[in-house]
């Protein structure tokens, strides 16, 4: 099996790039998560690596956010499994010590969208057809307090509320307008963007700056941390429903069906 996501590092600036590449859409599967997890961990522990880009190989997509077959017609055993893998990934993004960088070239709807809410910043590819949301609402779930507490952090409360209640999902320039991204520039720019932006922000001494991102994130990582097991059970439960489970399928059903 090839790997799901290729990391090259560059010792002389420190930063690393992290390229997605799990065909088609960069779905977060179970084992999307685990490599994701182990080639960041790897990172933090590198001393010599202040900054990280997360970027995608696939044409048109950033991520689809998290696998769909994960949620469907699994056991609840395999539910919880994968969505302890969903909470490993937020807690260890959010909570990184690298300067952090989106650099979203492609359409990054739910947990794509909140994988690029856990960086510093994020620069968007000006395509109108690429869009960027938490879209839960959409397939009949709902985005656990986590997520909503990492966009409240990034837009406020009353954006968010909008935002969530309806599904809603943004062209790059809505995002730019609500800050959902911060910065948007030609789809071959990105990435150059990215490292320019990366540049500015390791001229700030790191201890200062890790202390500060802690401190304004800390209160949302420590909720999950100390409702791990809770969170898992909710899920599972939630997501188990068959109720629930009838939304995704009709969902799939959509998603097959809409090819364009
Ligand atoms: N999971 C699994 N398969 C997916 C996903 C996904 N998230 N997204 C797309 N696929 C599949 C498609 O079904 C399709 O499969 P096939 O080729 O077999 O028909 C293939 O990937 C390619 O997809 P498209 O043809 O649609 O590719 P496009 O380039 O036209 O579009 C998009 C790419 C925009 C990413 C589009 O695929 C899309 O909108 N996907 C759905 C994205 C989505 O809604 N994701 C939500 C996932 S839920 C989530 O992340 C948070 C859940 C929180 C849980 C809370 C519960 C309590």
């Amino acid at each position: 099996t090839t790997a799901k996501v290729k990391v090259d590092f560059d010792k002389s600036t420190g930063i690393a790039i992290m390229h997605m590449q799990s065909p088609p859409v960069n779905s977060l599967s179970l084992d999307f998560l685990t490599e994701f997890c182990i080639s960041l961990e790897k990172l933090e522990m590198d001393k010599s690596c202040r900054g990280l880009i997360i970027t995608s190989s696939q044409p048109k997509v950033f991520s689809a956010g998290l696998d769909i077959m994960e949620m469907y017609g699994n056991s609840p055993e395999r539910c919880g499994e994968f969505w302890k893998a969903v909470q490993e990934m937020w807690l260890k993004l959010y909570s990184s010590s690298m300067v952090t960088i989106a650099a979203i070239n492609g359409s990054s709807p739910a947990g794509g969208c909140l994988m690029s809410l856990t960086c510093d910043y994020r620069i968007m590819a000006d395509n109108p057809r690429y869009s960027i949301g938490l879209n839960e609402t959409q397939l009949g779930i709902v985005a656990p307090f986590w997520f909503k507490e990492t966009m409240v952090n990034t837009v406020g409360h009353r954006t968010t509320e909008i935002a969530l209640e309806l599904g809603l999902l943004y062209n790059p320039q809505d995002a730019l307008k609500i800050g959902l991204v911060d910065h948007v520039v030609p789809q071959d720019q990105v990435l150059t963007a990215a490292t320019e932006t990366m540049a500015k922000w390791l001229t700030v001494p790191d201890h200062a700056r890790q202390i500060t991102k802690s401190m304004m994130r800390k209160p949302a990582i420590n909720k999950l941390r100390s409702n791990r097991e809770a969170d898992i059970q909710n899920f599972v439960s939630f997501i188990t429903k068959d109720s629930i489970q009838k939304s995704l399928g009709m969902y799939l059903e959509m998603l097959k069906k809409r090819k364009r």
